[in-house]
């Protein structure tokens, strides 16, 4: 069942993850998202506990008009790879902190793909769900002049908090 977050338009960016227990992490991504005005779905999609679903969504996506997917996954994370290997559409993988490991064992099972199949790995955690928001969004801004302004306001405002608040621990 796809967790009821994804935008009314039709999804542009592909939100999946390993387990509901990963939505604390991945829901920074789906935030950064629908602040910035793109369209996604998100949904639970187990490389281990539902490999016939990966295969089936990941062979589909493109044709649905996904055009980035973002897959995060803890642990033995295989997600972002194996989605990797059944299409073509950039896969961005974001490493969940895992209890046993802190997400190295997450971090280290995204990243090292071999050649030919890549994806794009981000850091541990919520600043990797955030970046991998931004980066998607960047990879459709090539070709979308409203989500470049989004990016650019994204950022400008961004560099405008932290000048305005240069003491550390004062507002
Ligand atoms: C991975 O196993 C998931 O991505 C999750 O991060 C981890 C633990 O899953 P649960 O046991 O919490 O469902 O497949």
């Amino acid at each position: 069942m796809a967790i009821m977050t994804a935008t009314t338009h039709a999804p542009l960016v592909g939100i999946i993850m390993g387990s509901q227990s990963d939505w604390s992490t991945m829901e920074h991504a789906a935030n950064t998202l629908r602040d910035l005005g793109v369209s996604f779905e998100a949904e639970v999609v187990s490389a281990h506990r539902t490999p016939d679903k990966l295969f089936s969504y990941a062979e589909a996506a493109a044709g649905r008009g996904i055009q980035v997917i973002i897959a995060g996954a803890g642990g033995a994370a295989h997600l972002p790879g194996m989605c990797a290997a059944k299409t073509v559409l950039p896969v961005l993988g974001v490493p969940v902190q895992s209890q046993a490991l802190n997400g190295l064992d997450s971090l280290l099972s995204i990243v090292q793909m071999p050649g030919g199949v890549p994806v794009g790995t981000m850091a541990i955690g919520k600043a990797g769900a955030i970046n991998a928001a931004l980066l998607a969004t960047q990879i459709l801004a090539l070709h979308d002049a409203k989500l470049l302004t989004a990016i650019e306001a994204f950022r400008e405002r961004q560099t405008d908090t932290v000048l305005a608040n240069p003491i550390p621990g004062v507002k």
